[in-house]
């Protein structure tokens, strides 16, 4: 009842954000007023009809962190005493009722006037839908030997997904007995940088295949990457010129608002801890497990796939390396499968100086790649979180991730052949 009486109020208050209820609003939940900008660039234009504010709510640990997660808020940032994060008008409302202490709030358009200071302009050095499309499509050309590019399926706007496929005894759908390993970026639209992690990766294997230590994965892996995995919602992101904090797909919700968290969309725990039924929430689960073009190609493809051992999703930012279970705070049930679990968490900190820890022990969320893989098909799944402070770190911060990114899935690469030889 509560949220459909939500979704009912939601357009009402989100038009209050655009005038001047939105001051009354601000007043009549008694918060504290933000303070303005430090400069006034135009007006974030792009982001007229967003709802969304970013707000500083009190957290102590992992349960509280969750329980926010369960109240809609889009956990971004994670300090010690408290948790940074978008969530919808509707929902900050309830937060104080719901016993949250909010130390600062401020709309969207407020929060986008202090972070767009000369972006995305230079970020040139990213690559959208097209120039990810033509650099698989010229990596692949240039390595017709060992390589083949297809598509997973088609997204809700009828994008390809792409995966580039290394292996030069098997090409394109061919099954294969070679052990598999499949690395994925961009399930969250505004996560770019995990696009280039995943190019970057794609690029280091080719440029040096005659290398013997890369010779050896090729010769004996079946290796996928698919590095934008939510193409519509990375595009949607930069289609105005500017960042919107697109985290979500593009499918268009019966309420008119933008989106499902294909993170949240797997059918593992769907929908419990975590995930919200509400449309408007940067963490809206979908109408059910499975609902996105998106989510359905990955289960396919890792479905038709019995050779996958181990699975990366690359997101940002926390400098993390997390892995199963995220949707409970139970550990993996398996004493050997958790030692490999953390074994290969150890070994991928170890290049990369990320924390390695449960997904929950960040906060329980429910219906995740990694859950979904490791519960559906014992695939050893992590959740890379990648560097840095914003979800727009700009060009430098490319080369600096990926060098440390590449080494860390060269160690996870030397172990896929057989996982388990690290609970030995
Ligand atoms: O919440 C997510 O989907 C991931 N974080 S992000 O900031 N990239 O959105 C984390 C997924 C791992 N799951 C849990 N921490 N429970
Ligand atoms: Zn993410």
């Amino acid at each position: 009842m509560k949220k459909i009486s939500l979704a009912l109020l939601f357009p009402v208050l989100v038009s209050a954000a655009f005038a001047g209820p939105f001051e009354q609003l601000r007043r009549g939940l008694e918060l504290p007023a933000v303070p303005g900008p430090a400069f006034s660039p135009e007006a974030p234009g792009h982001l007229q009809g967003d709802g969304r504010f970013w707000v500083t709510v009190a957290a102590q640990d992992k349960y509280d962190r969750s329980a926010l997660l369960n109240a809609g808020l889009d956990i971004v940032e994670t300090g010690r005493y408290s948790v940074s994060g978008f969530i919808s008008g509707g929902e900050l409302e309830q937060l104080a009722a719901k016993g949250f202490q909010v130390k600062s709030r401020q709309s969207i358009q407020d929060y986008a006037r202090q972070h767009l200071k000369d972006f995305p302009l230079n970020d040139a050095a990213y690559h959208n839908y097209k120039e990810t499309t033509d650099l698989l499509v010229k990596l692949a050309g240039e390595n017709p030997a060992e390589t083949s590019l297809f598509s997973i399926g088609k997204t809700t706007e009828g994008r390809d997904i792409w995966c580039l496929r290394l292996n030069p005894a098997e090409k394109g759908e061919t099954p294969s007995a070679r052990p598999a390993a499949f690395f994925m970026g961009n399930h969250h639209g505004r996560e770019h940088l995990s696009n280039e992690v995943s190019l970057a990766l794609a690029r280091h294997l080719l440029q040096n295949k005659n290398a013997p230590e890369i010779r050896k994965f090729l010769d004996t892996l079946d290796i996928y990457i698919a590095p934008m995995t939510n193409p519509d919602g990375a595009e949607y992101d930069i289609a105005t010129g500017k960042y919107r904090w697109h985290r979500k797909n593009t499918r268009v919700n019966a309420d008119q608002s933008i989106g499902v968290d294909l993170n949240r969309n797997y059918d593992s725990l769907w929908c419990q801890a975590g995930a919200s039924h509400y449309p408007g929430s940067d963490t809206y689960c979908g109408p059910s497990a499975f609902s996105e073009p998106e989510t359905r190609a990955v289960r396919d493809f890792v479905l038709a796939r019995p050779n996958i051992k181990t699975l990366m999703s690359y997101h940002s930012y926390s400098s993390l390396l997390l892995y199963p279970w995220a949707g409970k705070d139970s550990p993996v049930e398996n004493e050997r499968d958790r030692k490999v679990f953390e074994a290969l968490a150890k070994g991928m900190t170890a290049y990369t100086g990320y924390t390695p820890q449960q997904s929950s022990d960040l906060y329980v969320a429910t219906g995740d790649t990694t859950d979904w893989a490791y519960a559906a098909r014992g695939i050893f799944s992590f959740t890379t979180e990648l560097e840095g402070t914003t979800f727009y770190p700009g060009a430098a911060m490319i080369e600096k991730a990926s060098a440390k990114n590449v080494k860390a899935a060269l160690y996870l690469l030397g172990a896929t052949d057989d996982p388990y030889k690290l609970s030995r």
